[in-house]
């Protein structure tokens, strides 16, 4: 189906496509075109931020490759698409940023559109990906030692489409936002808490910090830590405890829990 589909978007533009781009580039393709071929960002956070130029005209896609699940890649494919490959040293939170990017384009103005895959290159997994506006912003929590695999492609390119152009990605650390520590806590907690009442309240906490819903989100995260501390050094490791109790205490902070 998908490849019917764009089989068909793209025998009404190729005759446009051709015309205007005087037909498909054959040059070699930048080094990074592929998941195996990854770029390798530095694992050292304290070097952030990252930043790198490619030219991607003579990127391709690989249609083994999982499509994005943001937008329209069913209809599109993911466009020349280029790989990086991170495994982070500690704990962080980045913005994934194709700002300052230009692609020269036929059908649709320049539009990137990012993600970040966890697994292994024959086998990967989306755990993000963005596609909102023309360049975007990806905020993304990034755990030590897991190794991400940051595909960058492009919307609404049509196989053989002169598409690509200068793609400028950083990637820079901020500081979380609460919904994104909230995801982070609920995901620990999961990993190492005792049954599932714990995760149970990060999940509450999450539903009325969407609404939102401060004193409640407030409330499940005093209930939240009530509950670690009850367990602590019982069902609970002291050291998981102490970790928990205290960044349920940030976000507390950070949304202005009294
Ligand atoms: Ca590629
Ligand atoms: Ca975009």
């Amino acid at each position: 189906m998908r490849n019917t589909k764009r089989n068909c978007l793209y025998s009404i533009l190729l005759t446009m496509s051709c015309v205007l781009a005087g037909g498909p580039a054959y040059a070699q393709a930048p080094a990074n075109d592929e998941c195996d071929t990854a770029t390798v960002i530095p694992s050292d956070t304290s070097a952030l931020p990252f930043m790198d130029f490619v030219d991607t005209t003579t990127a391709t896609e690989n249609l083994a490759d999982p499509l994005f699940t943001c937008t329209f890649s069913e209809q599109f494919g993911d466009g020349p698409t280029v790989w990086y490959q991170w495994t982070p040293s500690a704990d962080v939170t980045v913005d994934i940023s194709t700002d300052g990017s230009t692609y020269q384009r036929i059908v649709f103005p320049l539009d990137t559109r990012h993600g970040v895959y966890t697994g292994s290159c024959a086998a990967l997994t989306e755990v993000a990906c963005v596609d909102l506006g023309l360049n975007d912003n990806l905020e993304f929590g990034a755990t030590a030692g897991e190794t991400y695999y940051l595909k960058f492609g492009e919307f609404g390119c049509f196989p053989n489409e002169a598409c690509g152009g200068n793609l400028v990605v950083t990637i820079t650390e901020v500081t979380p936002e609460p919904a994104v520590l909230l995801q982070r806590l609920g995901a620990a907690v999961t990993e190492v808490g005792p049954g599932s009442s714990l995760a149970d309240k990060i999940a509450l906490a999450q539903v009325y910090l969407a609404v939102p819903d401060v004193q409640s989100t407030c409330e499940a995260l005093n209930a939240f830590r009530n509950q670690v501390r009850a367990q602590q050094g019982k069902k609970l490791a002291e050291q998981d405890a102490v970790q928990f109790d205290a960044d349920a205490q940030q976000i507390m902070d950070a949304i202005g829990c009294n």
